[in-house]
């Protein structure tokens, strides 16, 4: 097993990223077969509990009120609902259900109660359960670990200086403090980024730094194409070459070999030679299922017809150890 460091600098993962895209996938591939097995790919499955109507004002994102976007709201889903879309996913391979609600951040009200029984009865399903419900405090956090919650997803989404570019409703401090709670609470963390905002290299590396010089790396590091949605400020952005994502795919896996990286948004316009780029790379994990949050994603049998094709298998639950950091003075 690789050393894991949290002492990257920018230079260093600037070269790492700007080497010649033959070598950098070498690397990638060659660390990802020293920490894991390969072939096994983990699938989340996601459910949008809470669909649009949302404060921010986030300018990639369909759920935002402000932007009149073509998606259909909908008011917090039932515990019957959710319940049944967590069976579902599992019987189709899902490991883990990430549950997903447009808030800009958690309140203690009823609609946070029924959410921490949501969380309980997806837990017996033995699956792991993974929500995104916005900022949270740290007792917040610790009542949906109480509950059984496995994982909490909160994006970094790009580096700090782009940030105000593409958010101004929240700071990235904001959005640092609510992984330092998931994190107080003993959550396993799961944050990445999107590619294709206008962001420049740069800001992508910036973004690595933060996340990979966490004192415990995210176990999860989603990996994002922007997928265009017409009203959103960013629908006219050009589209994320695959070179991009296999690029910014092999960074994280070098930067951390442990964590699960996923291939998230933009898979819709992958071919499979693209995606099987993106596992050459490091990736190990995918969404699954006809639909991300509110927009499309491959249907469950044209990945399973990829899996085939690339030999690729779904990881079963709770397989992966949580990132403890080693001695960083060894480097
Ligand atoms: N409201 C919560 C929050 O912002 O943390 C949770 C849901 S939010 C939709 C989760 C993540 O989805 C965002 O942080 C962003 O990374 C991703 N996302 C949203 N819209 C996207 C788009 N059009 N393309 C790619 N990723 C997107
Ligand atoms: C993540 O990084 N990507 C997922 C999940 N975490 C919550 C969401 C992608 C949303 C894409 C746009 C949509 O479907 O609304
Ligand atoms: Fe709201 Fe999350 Fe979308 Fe931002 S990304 S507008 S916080 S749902």
């Amino acid at each position: 097993m690789t050393s894991l460091r949290h002492n990257w600098t920018n230079k260093e993962i600037n070269a790492i990223y700007q080497q010649p895209l033959l070598d950098l996938i070498y690397q990638a591939a060659t660390i990802h077969r020293e920490n894991k097995n390969y072939a096994e790919v983990q699938i989340s499955s996601l459910i949008s509990i809470k669909t649009g109507g949302c404060k921010e004002d986030c300018s990639y994102c369909p759920q935002a009120a402000r932007y009149h976007t073509n998606i259909e709201t909908q008011s917090l889903m039932s515990l019957d609902n959710v319940l049944d879309k967590a069976q579902k996913a599992k019987a189709a391979g899902a490991s883990r259900v990430c549950m997903g609600a447009a808030w800009r951040e958690v309140r203690d009200n009823r609609d946070f109660d029924r959410i921490i029984e949501m969380v309980k009865a997806v837990n017996n399903l033995d699956i792991e359960v993974c929500a995104t419900l916005g900022m949270l405090t740290e007792n917040q956090a610790q009542r949906l670990a109480d509950a059984g919650l496995y994982a909490y997803n909160h994006n970094l989404d790009t580096s700090e200086e782009n940030y105000k570019n593409i958010i101004t409703t929240r700071t990235y401090d904001d959005r640092l403090q609510t992984i330092n709670h998931a994190r107080k609470a003993n959550l396993t963390v799961c944050s990445g980024g999107i590619i294709g905002l206008g962001e420049t290299i740069g800001d992508r590396i910036s973004m690595l730094k933060i996340l990979s010089n966490m004192e415990i790396h995210p176990e999860s590091v989603p990996i994002n194409a922007l997928v265009p949605v017409k009203g959103t400020p960013l629908e006219n952005q050009p589209k994320v070459s695959v070179w991009d994502m296999v690029r910014m795919i092999a960074t994280t896996r070098i930067l951390m070999p442990q964590t699960v990286v996923r291939l998230s948004a933009g898979r819709t316009e992958m071919s499979v030679t693209d995606q099987a780029f993106c596992f050459m790379a490091g990736a190990n994990s995918i969404f699954a299922g006809d639909k991300l949050l509110t927009t499309p994603n491959p249907s469950l049998s044209e990945d399973m017809e990829m899996f085939a094709i690339l030999g690729l298998k779904p990881r079963e639950a709770f397989k992966i150890n949580k990132v403890v950091p080693n001695n960083i003075n060894q480097y």
